[in-house]
């Protein structure tokens, strides 16, 4: 069995099982094949500690049978590289949000030489039959950047956040460069069936890819083969976490604390992609409208810190924190207060027993690659007397979750009424539609999407030896 490397731009501790779903998935594939995982030490160089730009230390230590390598960022790289072009440009683009991109700062050069810096400390690192798995927005060209240092691996690319349609990737000034990039990889997965679309039309229409048949297409004189692979949560681990202390006393506290009252939970990064002030404005309209919910509904919404650094979520956490006293001012009791807003993260094992004890899930983001906490949420529910999710059309996961109740969160009417719905919702039906989204998010759980994932990147045709590496 071939050696897996793992590259992504932060690495998870896979021994620790706060760590979650995806470490724990990726762990037992790492540590089946006694792998590698690779990328940024989470270490910042400034200038007069010594950091030089394209340049960082490498440290390597092991964690079991796995060994994490990790390269330390100076000051410059990081700016450009992370803050400014993954997070300033690829973010806001490939969830639509062209408003919030900021192109004219230069950043794709730091961008270029953090990627170019990894594969240069990577490749030493590397034996021939390896296979090499990069994660995310964040690296798109390393595979170019490998094959240009004469890397022959097989390299798949997982992109873990939407792909935007043609037109909307075109705004991004060398849109034509990330695109070509990706034809370096052997194969590319993406989140859902509508990412892969997007994927397609722009090689077909911009790239002039030729289709070779079953997901495989031509162009930049190398072949790649796509698909989508919705990626899914550990349901096993997940359930024992439900079921351990710390996840049953935190149930028993807030089924104590709301035993008057339905719970609504909302999980998120506080991220302007997660559309929390548009769900702020349908849970408004919610008791406006519904007036038999004042006092009988409560919203806690946890918006975890994230990214604090770039404009746009400090202007997101101001506008969340207005609605929500203002929610609360208007709507208050002293014995009742309609939401519980927390910009704090809460410990992983309390989250199950959070989830369990709520009647309803809101995850509205405007756009989202998956969703995690929407499968989340399912596996903890009982399902003798489960709760209902609320799930965005905008969400990857709503093209396997169609159980939940899909709604569109720019219409803040239609988001009321569905919670409206989820709130009254019989017995039967919840037990129903909990029941289908259980088996979806079984089937297709973590494990599923890692196992087909590096099955389709082990029988992807290899190039024959001899082709011409795309240069960038
Ligand atoms: C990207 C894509 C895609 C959240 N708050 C707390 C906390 N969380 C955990 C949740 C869940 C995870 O973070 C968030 O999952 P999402 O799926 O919403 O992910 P993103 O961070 O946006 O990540 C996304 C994902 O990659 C995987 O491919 O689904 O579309 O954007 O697990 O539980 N965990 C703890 N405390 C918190 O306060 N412990």
């Amino acid at each position: 069995m071939s050696r897996l490397v793992v590259v992504s731009n932060r690495l998870a501790d896979p021994r620790k099982t706060a760590a979650g779903g995806l470490a724990v998935a990726l762990a037992e594939v790492l540590n089946n094949t006694g792998g590698m995982w690779f990328g940024w030490s989470g270490k910042l160089v400034e200038p007069e500690q010594g950091g030089v730009a394209g340049e960082g230390e490498v440290h390597i230590q092991n964690a079991g049978a796995v060994q994490l390598v990790t390269v330390d960022l100076s000051r410059a790289d990081h700016d450009a590289y992370y803050t400014g072009y993954s997070n300033g440009v690829l973010w806001p683009v490939f969830h639509y949000r062209l408003d919030l991109a900021d192109f004219d700062a230069g950043y794709i050069a730091g961008y270029r030489r953090v990627n170019q810096m990894f594969a240069r400390k990577l490749l030493p690192l590397l034996n021939p039959d390896d296979i090499i798995w990069v994660h995310d927005y964040h690296l798109i060209p390393l595979a170019a950047e490998l094959r240009a240092l004469g890397c022959t691996n097989r390299i798949g690319f997982f992109l873990h956040i939407p792909l935007p349609p043609p037109l909307i990737l075109a705004a991004i000034p060398g849109h034509d460069w990330l695109i070509r990039a990706l034809f370096s990889y052997d194969v590319l997965g993406f989140q859902s069936n509508v990412d892969l679309g997007h994927f397609t039309a722009y090689a077909q229409s911009e790239a002039h890819a030729q289709h070779l048949g079953e997901g495989r297409w031509r162009a930049f004189n190398r072949s790649v083969q796509a698909s989508a692979f919705p990626i899914g949560i550990d349901v096993q681990e997940f359930e024992a976490l439900t079921q351990a202390q710390e996840g049953r006393d935190m149930y028993e506290r807030m089924k104590n604390e709301y035993s008057r009252r339905k719970l609504l939970v909302g999980v998120d990064r506080l991220d302007y992609s997660k559309g929390l002030p548009h769900r702020m404005r349908a849970f408004r309209e919610l008791l406006d409208k519904y007036p038999e919910t004042r006092k009988s509904a409560t919203l806690i919404q946890i918006a975890s810190p994230s990214r604090e650094d770039v404009t746009a979520y400090s202007d997101i956490l101001h506008e969340l924190e207005s609605l929500c006293g203002s929610i609360n001012g208007d709507f208050g009791e002293l014995d009742w207060m309609p939401v519980r807003y927390m910009h704090r993260v809460v410990a992983r094992a309390r989250l199950p027993g959070l989830y369990r004890a709520a009647r309803v899930a809101l995850v509205t983001p405007l756009r989202d690659g998956m969703n995690l906490v929407a499968k989340e949420f399912i596996a903890a529910q009982d399902p003798d007397d489960p709760g209902v999710l609320v799930l965005s059309r905008f969400a990857g996961a709503a093209e396997q979750m169609r159980e939940a109740l899909l709604v569109n969160p720019y219409d803040t009417a239609g988001t009321a009424a569905a919670i409206h719905l989820a709130l009254q919702m019989p017995l039967e039906e919840r037990r129903l539609r909990h029941q289908a989204l259980l088996t979806t998010i079984r089937r297709f759980d973590v494990h599923w999407w890692c196992e087909t994932f590096l099955e389709s990147l082990a029988s992807a045709r290899s190039e024959e030896s001899g082709t011409s590496w795309l240069r960038l």
